[in-house]
């Protein structure tokens, strides 16, 4: 068993927010002999039985001023925000106040893997899962990708490589977290609603290298000299992916193969650009970074191109949901920001129509313009930010405004009748129609089969 510096045996801890990393918290603090009382804003909590069993105090209904007294130590989730009232209460009595991640990954003895960045992640995670799962390695994936780190530590042993989807939220709060391979893809503005500025976005992103030595692993893009300025400062050696393996060192193309290419010089093929299974450029830079992390853990090209070729990418990410007629929708919904729906949109050659709109995070609409206007495209705006939309994007391509998805779609299938895409890329946040993107991208894909059955569309093609 691994030593933590988050000993809680016989101790009282605090844990704030009771969604699914506080819930995992409290358990995981249960077992190691901790008693704890749990904090949530919400009047009750559907485990609350389960909790009440395992001898945890619950605290509903409203923030409290301060944690409890007998609190030796604070655990916070990632979806409270760090200056929370009982947070910064805590602080200025010098209890400790850590994140579910910190505390979680104190407990793992094996290689932690750490990915972040704006857009790819839960891809990237999950493709990295798949290769050291082909290549027969213990590994279990989880994180910010919806498992809460705290739920894997019973199950961990020395040998098990944890690959961890790690968010901006969750980085907020670390102080040891010290992954062997900590890999950026990318940054765009995001989150602005809860970091206040793009500034202090990229700083809780760039904490990822903090704690890594030259024995680590920082994974980053070969076109990005910020992030890489940022892992450079970390100490860790670097890899780049996207790399031009001409003239530099990393995990880049090679003709039409996926290849890494190290000092001094020798250029290892690793997967076949044939066998990826995604759609666009911004996919293949992931399924890179995945195989710069794989190559890195030493597993063969022959494993990688396996798990490869047998990813069809994740729900909501860039998903082919059918073929209506002479048009093929694709759902996006995880495209919640404006740098991520230029990418969707920029993976298709032919006309594209894009359903954009919703809750307004910041970023600027008018980026979707030029390569709309390039593929001869359309706008459907949608939701709270529909009339920002409709303002940046009328210079560029037609934008038509839809009152609600059903109509989005139905107006997006007409316009695209003669053939092309109709794509869901919101750019937005969904809170003002949907419980979350995946609430969004499950009734677009609904109104799709649905609309398509109302219109006698017997050959409505899955994917
Ligand atoms: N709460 C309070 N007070 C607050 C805020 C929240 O009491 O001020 C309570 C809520 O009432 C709720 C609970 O806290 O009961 C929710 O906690 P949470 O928001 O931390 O959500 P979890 O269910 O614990 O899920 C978290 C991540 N959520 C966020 O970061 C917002 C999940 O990422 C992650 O999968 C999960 O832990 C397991 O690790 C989701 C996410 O949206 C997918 N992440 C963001 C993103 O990807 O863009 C960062």
């Amino acid at each position: 068993m691994t030593t933590t510096p988050y000993d809680v045996s016989g101790r009282h801890v605090a844990v704030v927010g009771g969604g699914r990393s506080g819930l995992a918290a409290s358990r995981l603090v249960v077992q190691r002999g901790g008693q704890v009382t749990l904090i949530d804003t919400k009047a009750d909590l559907a485990e609350r039985d389960e909790l009440l069993a395992l001898g945890v105090r619950l605290h509903l209904g409203a923030m409290p001023d301060d944690v409890p007294r007998e609190a030796a130590l604070v655990i916070v989730s990632p979806g409270v925000p760090a200056d929370a009232q009982p947070l910064q209460a805590a602080r200025a009595r010098g209890i400790t106040v850590i994140g579910e991640l910190e505390f979680a990954a104190s407990f793992l003895a094996g290689p932690v893997v750490a990915i972040t960045g704006s857009k790819g992640k839960s891809t990237t995670t999950t493709l990295v899962g798949r290769m050291l799962e082909a290549a027969g390695r213990p590994v279990l994936v989880g994180g910010n990708i919806g498992v809460p780190l705290s739920a894997q530590v019973e199950a961990a042993t020395p040998d098990t490589w944890h690959i961890v989807e790690t968010s901006s939220f969750q980085l907020e709060t670390i102080a040891r977290y010290h992954p062997h391979v900590a890999v950026w893809l990318n940054f765009s503005p995001d989150h602005l609603d809860r970091h206040g500025t793009e500034a202090v976005y990229e700083q809780a992103k760039a904490r990822v290298f903090e704690n890594q030595t030259p024995s680590d692993w920082a994974v980053v893009p070969a076109h990005d000299a910020r992030i890489r300025g940022f892992a450079v400062a970390g100490g860790a050696q670097i890899v780049t992916f996207g790399a031009d393996l001409a003239v530099e060192d990393g995990v880049g193309l090679a003709g039409d193969v996926i290849a890494r290419r190290q000092t001094p010089g020798r250029i290892e093929p690793l997967v076949p650009v044939s066998a990826v299974r995604l759609t666009g450029r911004h996919m293949l830079g992931n399924v890179m970074a995945a195989c710069a992390v794989a190559d890195l853990a030493g597993v063969s090209g022959e494993a990688m191109t396996r798990a490869v070729e047998g990813f069809t990418g994740l729900e909501h990410a860039l998903e082919y949901v059918a073929t209506v007629g002479r048009t093929r929708l694709y759902n996006d919904s995880k495209a919640t920001n404006v740098e991520a729906a230029t990418m969707a949109v920029e993976a298709f050659d032919g006309p594209v129509t894009a359903i954009v709109g919703g809750v307004y995070k910041g970023g600027d609409f008018a980026r979707l313009g030029p390569p709309l206007q390039a593929r001869g495209g359309s706008v459907i705006a949608i939701g709270e930010a529909a009339p920002l939309v409709a303002e940046a994007l009328a210079a560029f391509v037609p934008v038509a405004r839809a009152a609600s998805l059903e109509d989005a779609v139905a107006e997006g299938l007409a316009q695209r009748r003669e053939g092309g895409v109709v794509l869901l890329a919101p750019a937005c946040a969904s809170f003002d129609m949907f419980r979350d993107y995946a609430d969004r991208g499950r009734a677009f894909k609904a109104i799709v089969a649905r609309l398509a059955a109302a219109a006698g569309q017997a050959e409505v093609r899955n994917g």
